[in-house]
């Protein structure tokens, strides 16, 4: 028996580095030898996800779907970190709750940090009214109020949060 395998499910703002963290974190446990998977927000649009927009109804599908896959691969014994901005929070306990064993990680930067940031330019275009329904701007984020682990990504360096998010997972 292989045993299941944790879900550990990182929520937060773009661009306030779930999948910066998730990376970083998928590469610690693969050197450990851990068997871990990613399911980052991106990918997941590209592919299971093609052609959901950024509705209410198309982000919970996007969601759902996503727990579903990582409920599989959970099965088999697979550590699998998602990322996905995940904004509802009854739609993300919902999931999150039919999943055997998780970890709800709020990634959070302050909105005017990520928008001072803009990775992606996003922000820049949803603030100028070019891109509609942008989380933070445009379209809600409903925080966490009791994650297992709050990262103020701000605050603390990705190693430091890897090292947090390792003790979390009771790997440090
Ligand atoms: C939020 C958007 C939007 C809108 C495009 N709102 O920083 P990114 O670029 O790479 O991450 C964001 C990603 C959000 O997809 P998710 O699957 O994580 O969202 S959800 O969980 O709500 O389904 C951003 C980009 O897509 N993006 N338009 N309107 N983010």
């Amino acid at each position: 028996d292989v045993g299941t395998g944790r879900v550990v499910w990182f929520t937060g703002l773009s661009g306030a580095g779930k999948s910066t963290l998730a990376a970083a974190l998928h590469t610690e446990l693969a050197t450990r030898g851990v068997a871990v998977e990613l399911l980052d927000g991106d990918a997941v649009r590209e592919n299971l996800s093609k052609g959901l927009g950024f509705s209410r109804e198309d982000r919970d599908t996007n969601v759902r779907r996503i727990a579903f896959v990582a409920g599989l691969l959970a099965r088999h014994g697979v550590t699998v970190l998602v990322s996905a901005i995940s904004p509802y929070a009854d739609t993300r306990r919902e999931v999150l709750s039919a999943l055997p064993d998780t970890l709800e990680v709020f990634v959070d930067a302050p909105l005017d940090v990520v928008t001072t940031r803009d990775v992606k330019g996003l922000y820049l275009k949803a603030i100028a009214g070019e891109i509609q329904h942008f989380t933070g701007v445009s379209d809600p984020y409903e925080a966490p109020q009791t994650p297992d682990l709050h990262l103020r990504t701000d605050q603390i360096s990705v190693q430091d949060g890897v090292q947090a998010l390792l003790r979390a997972l009771g790997e440090g």
